[in-house]
């Protein structure tokens, strides 16, 4: 089965969150992955090779800010990279307005007029609805029960958009917010065009809004482009955000209008209309609640600690012993709590344990910037690092060439005490603290 849109983004997020350490490699491989999901997930091939394009230049070439690992950082480019095609959006003005909504058939028009007449009034506004969609009696019928609801007037039901609007604007000249409601078709027929022109000439709206379906697939660039170019679209909502997790079309949409998002219907009630907020609308497509969690998630839930402890044993026991199996070590340490019992058993506990646990942490974060800077060869095997390498690791890490060489030295004093944990007597111990003897 095909993964959805959000789960292959989610997977592609994970890879990072999950490697030992980030290289070349693996960042051209995720960056081939969000290229798949986007293509997949009905973004714009043109908009996702620029996007790729983008997040691997700055994910090779950018270095972290200080206290920020590589892959904090490559897990931030992603996500800004991400919701800068959404970009930030935006609310609409409390002020006297005429208000057009435009959009295909059945993405949600006459039912967000309604939605957005209810947020105008809730702001203590006097909001009245147009009718111009005269090809479908049951449009009219529609918007009016609508306004019935929310204690809204509507006007309509003549043979000509334009009358329509014309007349229904000098009748509501009182009100703070007219909103009118257009038709829409099956696709863009010519004659549609024409008369979304004559209404916007006649009206000279304040707002002009495409309504679009966030399940929206591929089409939704070719069709924001055809409305913006016929009117010049001023601003986007995305409907039926509850029953989706799609959303690719939103990307595509909002590139190819340049008009930012402004608001997210997430029902079919009056009051289901949200303020569109890009990360929280990247953060739903994920499906998770923000990158920290995520993080966390991923160092927790994936590896399990438990699980952890379990390999880090083993890996004592056979006798190899790498930087990454150090780090792995201070940082089961660095979590205290019911891990303390083993803090005795391994060679760098008894210090961490007297250590404040912020030093610790403030350390295991350095560390971690270092060894993001080596090599996978130079992790697995440190003594092939040469005082030429350390000066790149150090530059890479943005650190001095001292703290790379306090780290070799913190991890050639653990192998060391390693070296003794071999004895059958520490292993016997050890096996019986891991419930493994
Ligand atoms: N679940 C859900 N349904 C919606 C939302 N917005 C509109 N709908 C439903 O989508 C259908 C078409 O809406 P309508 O406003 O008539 O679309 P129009 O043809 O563009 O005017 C109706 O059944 C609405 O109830 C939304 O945000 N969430
Ligand atoms: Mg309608």
């Amino acid at each position: 089965m095909l993964k959805s849109f959000g789960e292959s983004l989610r997977s592609a997020f994970r890879k990072i969150a999950n490697a030992p350490f980030i290289d070349r490699d693996l960042i051209k491989e995720v960056v081939r992955d969000i290229q798949r999901a986007l293509i997949a997930g009905d973004v714009n091939v043109k908009l996702v090779l620029e996007v790729s394009k983008k997040i691997e230049k700055r994910a090779l070439e950018e270095r972290p800010p200080p206290g920020m690992s590589n892959r904090e950082h490559v897990l931030r480019i992603l996500h800004e990279e991400l919701s800068s095609i959404l970009g930030k959006g935006r609310e609409l003005s409390l002020k006297k307005q005429k208000i057009m909504m435009v959009g295909l058939y059945g993405q949600g028009k006459t039912t967000t007029c309604g939605k957005l007449a209810r947020f105008f009034q809730k702001r203590g506004m006097k909001v009245a609805l147009i009718s111009a969609d005269v090809h479908r009696p049951a449009a009219f019928e529609q918007l009016k029960q609508i306004g019935d609801k929310i204690n809204a007037p509507v006007f309509g039901g003549g043979k000509k958009a334009e009358n329509v609007v014309e007349e229904g604007i000098k009748k509501f000249s009182k009100y703070d917010i007219i909103i009118i409601d257009t038709a829409g078709r099956h696709s863009l027929e010519n004659d549609l065009i024409k008369e979304m022109k004559k209404i916007s000439k006649i009206v000279n709206p304040d707002e002009k809004i495409l309504v679009i379906d966030a399940s929206i697939g591929q089409q939704a660039g070719k069709q924001s482009k055809a409305f913006n170019d016929a009117i010049g679209i001023t601003g986007v909502i995305l409907t039926k955000m509850d029953g989706t997790a799609k959303g690719g079309g939103a990307l595509s949409a909002v590139a190819e209008t340049g008009a930012p998002i402004l608001y997210v219907g997430t029902g079919e009630h009056m009051n289901d209309l949200e303020k569109f907020d890009a990360n929280r609308f990247l953060s739903r497509i994920l499906g998770m609640g923000d990158l920290q969690t995520l993080l966390e998630k991923a160092e927790e839930a994936s590896k399990g600690k438990e699980k952890k402890i379990e390999k880090t044993a083993k890996k004592m026991l056979s006798g190899k012993f790498t930087l990454l199996d150090m780090y792995e070590q201070m940082e089961l340490l660095s979590g205290m709590g019911p891990f303390q019992k083993i803090a005795d058993l391994l060679p760098i506990g008894g210090k961490l344990r007297n250590e404040d646990i912020h030093e610790t942490q403030k350390r295991l974060k350095k560390y971690r910037v270092i060894m993001d800077s080596m090599t996978r060869k130079e992790l697995e095997n440190p003594n092939i690092i040469k005082s030429s390498h350390i000066k790149r690791i150090a530059r890479g890490a943005g650190v001095e060439s001292k703290d790379v060489k306090e780290l070799l030295r913190h991890y050639n004093m653990s192998k060391k005490m390693m070296k003794n944990l071999s004895s059958k007597k520490m292993q016997r111990k050890l096996l019986k603290q891991f419930g493994m003897g």
